[in-house]
C-alpha cells in the first residue's frame, strides 16, 4: 500500500506551489466496506467473499457464525466516534472531521453481510444507544422532530430492513413496523428462500420517524446473496431453471472476475454550536461559512447561512462546537436543495474521494449501492485529461470544498463521447438483466455514459480499463434544464440533483495489458471464452450480450381486470401549516391499512408525482417496468419506448442527460425502486408472491418518508374468506 501512495504523491510543481494551506494532499486508498469477524469457517461458496482478508481500517462490533444453513449475526447499533476526510484545505481539523454518528457496527459503513440462498439469517440486533432520547419526548425541543409531521423523532429507536430481499415482512423477519428501543436487543430471523435470486441488496434503518436521520448518519450496509447455481437447460416442466450470473463471471481457468463494492453514502454531518447557556437545548445552531444556521435563519437569502456550506470550526474556550452529527431533521434534511448547499461529499465506503488502483485489461464486477437519502448520483467513468496544467487526478490531489473543486473536476474530467468509458450493466436493483446494458458515449439511444442512480437503487456493472492512465468516477452534473426537480416546466431549483458535479473516486490504471479495439466485444468475448462448458447456443448468446438464462424472472402474466393500483406522490401546502407529504392524498398513519391485496395475485400500478419528483419503493416483491409515458401536447399519454422497447429517438437529446434517459433500458426489467418524474407516468406490474403480512410502500427520499410519504399494504391469504383468511371472521379482540 505504501508503494502505491508514494508513487502517486509525486506532485506537479504547480500543485506543490499553491498547496500552501495543507502541506500535501492526503491520499485515501479505496477500501471495501468492513466485514464482521467470522467465528466459523465460511462454506466454500462464500470462501472467496466472506473468508477473504479485505483491507479494512475499522473492525465493526459484532460477529458472524455459520452452522449449515443458519447464519447468526451479532450486530450492535451504536453511537460511534470516527472521522470523515474532508478535502477542503481550510478545514480546521487538517482534513479529518471528527464526527459522532449512529452506526450499525460502529464504522462509517455498516458491515457487509454475505449469505446464500436457503440461509436463515439471524441478526441479534443490539441497540446500544442512549435511552435518554429527547427527540422521543411528546414535545421534543424545536429541532428534534418536525412540527406538524407527527412521528418524526425517536432518533435512538431503530429496526432493520433488508432492502430488495424477497422474504417475509411479518413477525421477526423483514418487519419495518417494529420499534427496537434503545438498550434492547432483538432477534431477527429472516428465512431467505432456497430459490432466492443471487444479487446485490442492502440493509438500512427503517423505523418511521428516525429513518432519514439514521441513514443520513450512515446506518446502512451491503447485503450480498451469492449464488452457485449453474446453467441448466430448460425443460417442459421447468422452462426457466434458476441460475446465477455469479457462475459465469470468471476466466477459462475459473479465476473469478475481481469484485469491488461501492456503498455510496451522503452523510449529512454538521457541527453545532451547543452553548449550554442557550435555552433551546443542543442541536439548534449549525456552523456555516455565512454564520450560524438555525430555524430563525432558514430564509431564502441565497447568501445567508441556510444556503452556505457547513463548517466545523476548531473548538476553543468559549465556543461549544460539537463533533459532526446528524441530529436536527428540519435543518439538516428537510429541504430539496440541502445536499447541494451543505457542501458535504458523497462518500464511497465511508471515504471521500478515495483512490482506486487497478490494472488495464482486467474485467471487474463493480457493485454500486446508492445508500444516500436524498440526491441522484449520475455515475460516469471518464478518462482524465492527459496533460492538464496541474494533473490533479494523477496526483489524487483535488483540494477545496465542493464548490471550489467543480472547476477542476470539469477541466480534469471532461465528459465527452470520446472520454466516457462504457459501463456494462448486468443487474439492476440486484436482479440480473436479460441483456447486458451498455452505457457508453458512443452512439445509440440514451448513450451518454451515465448510470442514473436514485436513493435505493443498485447497479452491477462489468468494467474494463483499456490502458494505463488516470480516470475519474464522477457524479456528473446535469444542466439546470434537465434536473429532476425542474419538472420540464422551467420551475424550481435543482433539488434531488444531480446539479453539482462531484468527483467520487480517483482511478489509477497501471500495469496489466492494454485492450485493443472495442470494449463491448472484449467483454462479451471474455464471457464466451470463460464458459466453454455451456451449450453453444447459450455461449453464442453471451457473445451478443444475452444473459437471459441467468435472469431470475420472466414476464409476469397480466392481472385480472380491475387489478389496478395507484400511487400518487404529492406534497400539499395547506395555508398556515407545515407541508403535508402524501401518497394518494394521505399522510402516513401507522394505525391504518391503506391497501389490502390477496397473495399470489398480480396487480398493475400507475405511479405519478406532482410538484417535484419522488421515488417509489415497495417492500417484499420486485416489480416489472411495463411502460413509461409522458404527457403529450394535448394531455394524451405517449410511451417513451418504441416497439422494440428502446427509447424513441424523438424523446432523447443526443449528448445530453435528458430526464427520459434514465428510463431507457428499463423496459420490462425488474426492479424494487423507481424514480417517478413529474409529468411522467410509470406503469409497473407486480405479483404478490408467497408472503402475507403488513408492509409498506414509500418515497425513498427518506426525509419525505419520515414526513409521511408512506402507506401500509396488507397481504392476506384470501380476500373473500372471513377476515381475509386470517383468524376467525367473528373473532373479537375486545372484552
Ligand atoms: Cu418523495
Amino acid at each position: 500500500m505504501n508503494r502505491i501512495i508514494a508513487r502517486h504523491l509525486v506532485l506537479p510543481a504547480a500543485v506543490a506551489a499553491c498547496a500552501v494551506l495543507s502541506a500535501q494532499p492526503k491520499i485515501h486508498p479505496f477500501e471495501q466496506p468492513p466485514r464482521l469477524k467470522e467465528i466459523t469457517t465460511p462454506p466454500a461458496a462464500l470462501a472467496a467473499f466472506a473468508g477473504r482478508a479485505v483491507a479494512q481500517t475499522c473492525d465493526p462490533q459484532g460477529s458472524i457464525t455459520r452452522d449449515g444453513n443458519m447464519v447468526s449475526v451479532k450486530l450492535d447499533f451504536v453511537r460511534a466516534n470516527f472521522t470523515i476526510n474532508n478535502p477542503d484545505p481550510s478545514d480546521a481539523y487538517g482534513g479529518e472531521d471528527p464526527v459522532t454518528l449512529r452506526s450499525y457496527g460502529g464504522c462509517k459503513s455498516g458491515p457487509v453481510i454475505d449469505v446464500l440462498p436457503g440461509n436463515t439469517l439471524r441478526v441479534e440486533l443490539r441497540n446500544q444507544l442512549d435511552a435518554n432520547d429527547p427527540s422521543c419526548l411528546p414535545n421534543p425541543p424545536a429541532g428534534l422532530g418536525l412540527n406538524g409531521a407527527p412521528g418524526v423523532g425517536c432518533f435512538n429507536t431503530i429496526n432493520l430492513h433488508t432492502h430488495g430481499l424477497h422474504v417475509s415482512p411479518a413477525g421477526n423477519s423483514d418487519n419495518v413496523l417494529l420499534n427496537i428501543a434503545p438498550q434492547t436487543e432483538f432477534p431477527y430471523e429472516i428465512n431467505i428462500p432456497a430459490d432466492h435470486p443471487a444479487g446485490t441488496f442492502w440493509y438500512h434503518a427503517h423505523r418511521h420517524g428516525s429513518t432519514a436521520v439514521q441513514v443520513a448518519s450512515g446506518a446502512s450496509g451491503i447485503l450480498l446473496v451469492h449464488g452457485s447455481r449453474r446453467y441448466k437447460a430448460p425443460t417442459p416442466s421447468d422452462p426457466h431453471p434458476i441460475a446465477d450470473i455469479d457462475t459465469i463471471l470468471h476466466d477459462a481457468r475459473g479465476v473469478p472476475m475481481p469484485e469491488q463494492l461501492f456503498l455510496f453514502q451522503q452523510i449529512a454531518y454538521a457541527c453545532f454550536d451547543n452553548d449550554p447557556n442557550f435555552g433551546g437545548g443542543p442541536w439548534q445552531k449549525i456552523y456555516t461559512t455565512a454564520g450560524l444556521y438555525d430555524s430563525g435563519s432558514k430564509g431564502s437569502d441565497p447568501k445567508g447561512p441556510a444556503n452556505a456550506p457547513w463548517t466545523c470550526p476548531a473548538p476553543s474556550p468559549g465556543n461549544y462546537v460539537s463533533r459532526g452529527a446528524v441530529e436536527n431533521f428540519p435543518l439538516q434534511l428537510d429541504s430539496p436543495t440541502i445536499w447541494d448547499t451543505n457542501g458535504r461529499f458523497t462518500s464511497v465506503n465511508g471515504i471521500v474521494e478515495p483512490t482506486i488502483t487497478l490494472p488495464a485489461g482486467e474485467i471487474q464486477r463493480w457493485r454500486f449501492v446508492h445508500a444516500g437519502i436524498h440526491d441522484t448520483i449520475n455515475l460516469q467513468v471518464v478518462r482524465a485529461a492527459p496533460i492538464g496544467p496541474t494533473n490533479l487526478i494523477a496526483a489524487s490531489a483535488l483540494t477545496g470544498n465542493r464548490e471550489q473543486q467543480q472547476k477542476e473536476v470539469a477541466s480534469s474530467c471532461p465528459a465527452t463521447p470520446q472520454t466516457l468509458l462504457p459501463q456494462f450493466e448486468i443487474a439492476s436493483d440486484g436482479l440480473t438483466r436479460t441483456r447486458i446494458r451498455m452505457l457508453s458515449g458512443k452512439g445509440g439511444y440514451g448513450s451518454i455514459g451515465s448510470n442514473y442512480m436514485q436513493p435505493g437503487y443498485r447497479s452491477d456493472i462489468l468494467i474494463v480499463f483499456p490502458e494505463d492512465g488516470d480516470y475519474c468516477l464522477l457524479d456528473q452534473a446535469a444542466p439546470p434544464s434537465e434536473r429532476a426537480n425542474n419538472g420540464g416546466r422551467g420551475q424550481g431549483p435543482g433539488g434531488q440533483g444531480p446539479s453539482k458535479q462531484q468527483l467520487l473516486a480517483y482511478i489509477h490504471v497501471r500495469g496489466g495489458h492494454p485492450v485493443e479495439g472495442d470494449l463491448e466485444t472484449y467483454v462479451r468475448q471474455a464471457l464466451y471464452d470463460g464458459n466453454p462448458e455451456l451449450p453453444d447456443s447459450v455461449r453464442n448468446g453471451l457473445r451478443s450480450g444475452d444473459i437471459g438464462p441467468w435472469a431470475p424472472f420472466t414476464e409476469l402474466p397480466p392481472p385480472s381486470p380491475g387489478h389496478v393500483q395507484r400511487a400518487d406522490f404529492q406534497i400539499n401546502f395547506p395555508a398556515n401549516a407545515p407541508p403535508l407529504f402524501q401518497i394518494n392524498g394521505k399522510s402516513y398513519d401507522p394505525s391504518v391499512i391503506n391497501i389490502t391485496r390477496q397473495v399470489n395475485t398480480v396487480d398493475d400500478w400507475l405511479l405519478t408525482a406532482e410538484g417535484e419528483p419522488h421515488i417509489f419503493h415497495i417492500h417484499v416483491n420486485p416489480f416489472e417496468v411495463m411502460d413509461v409515458t409522458i404527457f403529450g401536447p394535448n394531455g394524451e399519454q405517449e410511451s417513451i419506448f418504441d416497439a422494440k422497447g428502446n427509447c424513441k429517438e424523438s424523446m432523447i437529446k443526443p449528448d445530453q442527460q435528458g430526464l427520459v434517459n434514465q428510463y431507457c433500458d428499463m423496459y420490462h426489467t425488474f426492479r424494487d425502486t423507481i424514480f417517478v418524474e413529474n409529468n411522467y407516468q410509470v406503469h409497473i406490474r407486480t405479483r404478490y408472491d408467497r408472503y402475507i403480512g403488513e408492509y409498506v410502500l414509500h418515497c425513498h427520499i427518506l426525509d419525505h418518508e419520515d414526513a409521511g410519504m408512506m402507506l401500509n399494504i396488507q397481504l392476506v391469504p384470501d380476500l373473500k374468506a372471513p377476515g381475509g383468511g386470517i383468524g376467525m371472521g367473528a373473532m373479537s379482540h375486545g372484552h
